[in-house]
């Protein structure tokens, strides 16, 4: 290719959490230095990684002859062995490279379908999108802040002992500010905002904590985390389907599925095969998560309903989600397990 003629990046990635906003970014840093002038981005969520590239098909100008990158989202079955006009195998033919980006399990389980479509693959386990991009492409720079930044995101995604508490809380407090950038109408323009102003430490953070510019935004976070607590107390209900059960509930769309997990451990307990939030507008996603003795495969259940995950944990999208509508689409959901038990 003529290193002359600008080249231009298609950046799908993981919306909801600090992996996928930093990895974009880091992604971006190193296309930077290869040459590229121009970046287009996509934020998705779990539930809407099938709508994202239903879009960019029937967009073609957006991605034809272009460079198109995945990072951190699953290629689950939907995606790769759906049968719709197999949508990545037309993808791969219409840009000039496309590259995958991932660290979940069912990404490496799929990964002869994405090599037979000539999608470039790079994947590892037990280290984050982030971590991935740093250790393949940055790492020669011997940048602290790279650095840095891919290790707030392994330990967001991979926790252990051995992360400072510095890096775990300032990884949740990223999480608080995209949750709530998750909540706007101009989801994707806030969420370019974010990646622009991770571009230097200094505009974001400050010893230790965000930015003070944060400090409003973090305020109205307490009180929307406040607001989800006292709905997740009212709407969560244990069903018994077959010989499982299960824990349904609605999410506010301003708190991520770790903060609900919590919240609800502390008050119903953990006795559930599967816990399954469906959270509101704008999110309209649902997020099953098995417990770990794995009775209950929730990743096989998100397949079944269109959506996909990782081995015990997954998501799905079933239009959108209110709180009004929230007690019908319970019930649905409700039906559907027993059809797939
Ligand atoms: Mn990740």
């Amino acid at each position: 290719m003529n290193l002359l003629v600008a080249r231009e990046a298609v950046i799908c990635t993981h919306g909801e959490d600090v992996d996928g906003i930093i990895s974009a970014f880091l992604l971006t840093c190193h296309l930077r230095g290869r040459g590229y002038k121009k970046f287009k981005y996509y934020f998705i969520s779990y539930g809407r990684q099938l709508d994202c590239f239903r879009h960019l098909l029937n967009n073609k100008e957006e991605i034809k002859g272009k460079d198109l990158y995945v990072c951190d989202l699953n290629a689950n079955d939907n995606l790769v062995l759906n049968q719709e006009g197999r949508i990545l195998q037309n993808i791969a033919l219409l840009v000039n490279k496309f590259t995958w980006i991932d660290h979940h399990d069912v990404t490496k389980k799929n990964a002869v379908c994405l090599l037979r479509h000539k999608i470039i693959l790079i994947h590892r386990q037990n280290i984050c999108a982030s971590k991935i991009i740093y250790e393949e492409f940055l790492k020669s720079f011997n940048d602290d802040y790279f650095f840095w930044l891919s290790n707030i995101a392994q330990a967001q995604d991979y926790p252990t002992d051995d992360h400072h508490e510095e890096i775990k809380k300032i990884g949740y407090d990223l999480q608080k500010i995209i949750s709530y950038h998750n909540l706007t109408p101009v989801y994707n323009a806030l969420h370019e905002r974010l990646l622009s102003l991770l571009s230097e430490a200094n505009n974001w953070y400050d010893r230790g904590s965000l930015h003070e510019r944060f400090n409003g935004v973090l305020r109205q976070c307490k009180l929307k985390e406040i607001a989800a607590k006292t709905m997740l107390e009212r709407y969560s209900l244990f069903k018994d389907i077959k010989d499982k059960k299960f824990l349904l509930t609605y999410g506010h769309p301003a708190v991520s599925f770790k903060t609900v997990l919590k919240h609800v451990g502390l008050k119903f307990g953990y006795n559930y095969d599967a816990l399954i939030v469906l959270f509101g507008s704008p999110i309209d996603n649902v997020i099953v998560c098995g417990n770990s003795d794995g009775g209950f495969k929730a990743s096989k259940f998100c397949n079944f309903m269109g959506g996909g995950g990782r081995e015990q944990m997954g998501g799905f999208g079933i239009g959108q989600i209110s709180e009004k509508n929230y007690p019908y689409l319970a019930d649905d959901i409700a039906e559907k397990l027993n059809d797939f038990l």
